[in-house]
């Protein structure tokens, strides 16, 4: 293991414009915080660093369609996901907000000092307008045709399809987000930073420097761009909602939200040292401190392209260490998206799993997207509840604590010699806290987990093939040496999970009832806890998850596409002009269903016999998916009756049933229901 080290870890900053989901946990923050806890507990200088971001246009349009300002907004969301962080045990250092005022001052004195050094371009281009909403168009507020991918939702300044960052000019087919109107080009003045001039930097650093250590997914896509050639990139915008550009002339505009967000980090971490009387500046500027940014892929190119071109430019900042960009998380099959509420959000999560957080940790961190998108499903999470987390380690912790209570009244006993298995055991033990670092060391994150599970794994299979619950009857000295045994293992555990599982890591130390042991003593020291310490009685660490639970889940789910398909279900357009005659054609009839029975072998059809005033007759509907023949007999029906004849599966059809179809999809009767009407009546 490495000797200890300063680390500056950033988590990239939320936007404040909804809550937070399991795919920001699993992509960003868990990750994050497992590397964060693990290098505070083998003895490094820790400051994991976020805030919330809150400038950008997605802030206004979402107060918009809210129907508040902007502050209200970043408050209510603020608070919202600074509650999710805490609750879900991520221990970030410091948590600020880019509104801020020392954010507002760092940011402002990141750009006067380029301006200063003249590291950007003025320049007065034209830029899309719309002319309705009588504002300029960027990032958010315009869409178009991606005119890398071809995808049609393209942002302003990024595609999200295939993640090329993109000026807003170069949308095919562009439409304003706030009005829907077509924009028109007008001119406006912008600071760029000259993207082309840092290419041989970007090169030399990340193409020669990081070939080896850095995702290959994150090299390739920063390979790409950089093969496709940078261009200069306005870092100031025409808005009325972010940090004012603070210099003349720019009256009405302020920076560009990635110019601002990734100073955040450097504000958090002025914010924190202010707070904990340190000085901040080692963490950003010192060449022996390991800078690491968490994003999500969609995040890349701002994380390895532009922010180091400004921490270059600006000229006193260390360069990211590596930038180990996760990909996305689908949820059952779907891509997570805020809009259509397709995700679990993890306030509600607590709702329904209260006290469940690690549960919720686990199941991400063992099926995280670090080396391609991963799909969550319900049922996998209850797997990895049931037949890891209870059955493997809940299992071997609850049997350790049990059972020394019950033998020893909960002191540990004092072990006899070992046995070949029991050295072999402890042995394997030692191993683990260097076998785990080598994973998390290397952004592994589902590999680690597998072998913390992997340390439970040797603890229940040593109890199984030692079996003191057999020996205890013959072998009492024995089975103290086995106990002993078990319990540094458990004491190990206490450790080790602590990254991946804080809370019921603090439960198992709280059972042990001992100072935790340090990371690295774990493969060191031969007494982990000592002979005659006395334990508590023991708690469940974790509950089994029943199918029920899961089904509630997944109606939830069920429940959302169908409000989705309700929303986003297209009134049919009208058909072309009928004319009168054309109507009068068509001799429409009240009917009554007298019979109905399937249409033998066809799943759709219904044979009915129908009391159209004029004959009962048959008619063969397609409705036997949506009705049983008992539910439609007597009903009162709309009938073409002068359809011609047609035969289906051989059965002559005369008519038709008018129908129409709910927004749910099941289909209903046209149904003239009154008493006073009777078959045989004229519809016109
Ligand atoms: N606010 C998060 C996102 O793209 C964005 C990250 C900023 S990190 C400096 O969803
Ligand atoms: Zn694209």
């Amino acid at each position: 293991m490495s000797t200890p080290k300063r680390y500056t870890i950033t988590a990239a900053l939320p936007y404040t414009n909804g809550p937070i989901h399991i795919g920001h946990l699993a992509g960003v923050y868990v990750p994050a915080d497992i590397y964060s806890r693990f290098l505070r507990l083998t003895g490094n200088d820790v400051a994991y660093i976020c805030g919330s971001d809150e400038h950008g246009a997605a802030i206004p349009m979402r107060a918009k369609k809210e129907g508040v300002s902007p502050q209200v907004i970043i408050d209510k969301y603020h608070a919202i996901i600074k509650k999710s962080f805490e609750d879900f045990g991520i221990s970030f250092d410091n948590y600020s907000r880019t509104s801020a005022k020392v954010h507002h001052e760092t940011a402002s004195e990141f750009f006067k000092k380029m301006y200063e050094n003249n590291q950007f371009v003025e320049e007065v281009t034209e830029q899309l307008y719309d002319e309705e909403a009588k504002q300029f168009l960027a990032d958010r507020f315009v869409i178009g045709t991606c005119p890398k991918c071809a995808h049609e939702e393209a942002y302003g300044d990024q595609c999200e399809k295939c993640g090329s960052s993109l000026n807003a000019t170069d949308l095919i087919n562009p439409k304003s987000t706030i009005s829907g109107a077509v924009p028109v080009l007008k001119q406006t003045k912008h600071w760029f930073l000259p993207l082309d001039q840092y290419e041989d930097f970007l090169k030399e650093w990340i193409l020669e420097g990081h070939k080896k250590d850095w995702k290959p997914n994150v090299y390739g896509q920063v390979k790409s761009w950089i093969d496709d050639g940078l261009r200069p990139r306005a870092v100031t915008r025409d808005l009325d909602w972010g940090i004012p550009v603070p210099v003349e002339g720019a009256d009405g505009k302020v920076l560009y939200v990635w110019f601002d967000a990734p100073i955040g980090y450097i504000s958090s971490t002025k914010e924190w040292a202010a707070r904990e009387g340190k000085d901040w500046e080692p963490y950003w500027k010192d060449k022996d401190t390991k800078l690491v940014h968490f994003i999500g892929k969609d995040n890349i190119v701002f994380h390895c392209i532009i922010f180091p071109s400004m921490l270059k430019a600006e000229g006193s900042y260390i360069l990211p260490e590596n930038v180990p960009a996760n990909e996305f998380l689908n949820l059952e099959g779907n891509k997570l998206s805020t809009s259509k509420n397709w995700a679990v959000w993890l306030h509600e999560y607590l709702e329904d799993f209260p006290e469940k957080q690690d549960v919720l940790r686990y199941a991400l961190t063992a099926n995280a997207p670090e080396t391609k998108d991963n799909d969550f499903t319900w049922k996998d999470f209850q797997a990895r509840n049931n037949n890891e987390l209870v059955a493997i380690l809940g299992n071997f912790i609850n049997r350790v604590i049990v059972l020394t209570n019950k033998y020893y009244n909960g002191v540990v006993p004092t072990p006899n010699d070992f046995s070949e298995v029991d050295q072999q055991t402890l042995t394997e033990l030692k191993a683990y806290p260097a076998v785990i670092a080598s994973s998390i060391e290397r952004y592994r994150f589902r590999e680690a987990s597998q072998e913390l599970m992997n340390v439970a794994r040797l603890g229940n299979k040593y109890l199984a093939d030692e079996e003191p619950w057999k020996l205890v009857k013959t072998d009492e000295e024995r089975t103290k040496t086995i106990m002993y045994v078990a319990l540094q293992i458990a004491s190990a555990l206490a450790t080790l999970a602590e990254p991946f599982l804080p809370f019921s890591a603090t439960k198992l130390k709280g059972m042990l009832n001992h100072v935790p042991v340090a990371w690295n003593a774990i493969a060191t020291e031969d007494v982990l806890i000592p002979a005659g310490h006395k334990i508590e009685k023991g708690e469940l660490l974790f509950a089994k998850i029943d199918d029920k639970e899961i089904q509630q889940q997944l109606d939830k789910l069920e429940a959302t596409k169908k409000a989705n398909e309700i929303a986003n279900k297209q009134v049919e357009p009208q058909k072309e002009t009928a004319t009168f005659d054309d109507f009068t054609k068509l001799d429409l009839r009240v009917g009554t269903i007298v019979e109905a029975e399937k249409m033998p072998k066809a799943k759709k059809l219904l044979v009915l016999k129908v009391d159209t005033g004029i004959n009962v007759r048959t008619i063969v509907s397609g409705i036997a998916e949506h009705f049983k023949p008992e539910e439609v007999i007597g009903k009162k029906v709309t009938v073409l009756v002068n359809l011609a004849p047609r035969k289906l599966r051989g059965v002559e059809s005369e008519g038709m049933i008018l129908m129409t179809e709910t927004p749910e999809g099941s289909l209903v009767f046209i149904n003239p229901d009154q008493d006073a009407v009777t078959p045989g009546a004229v519809i016109s």
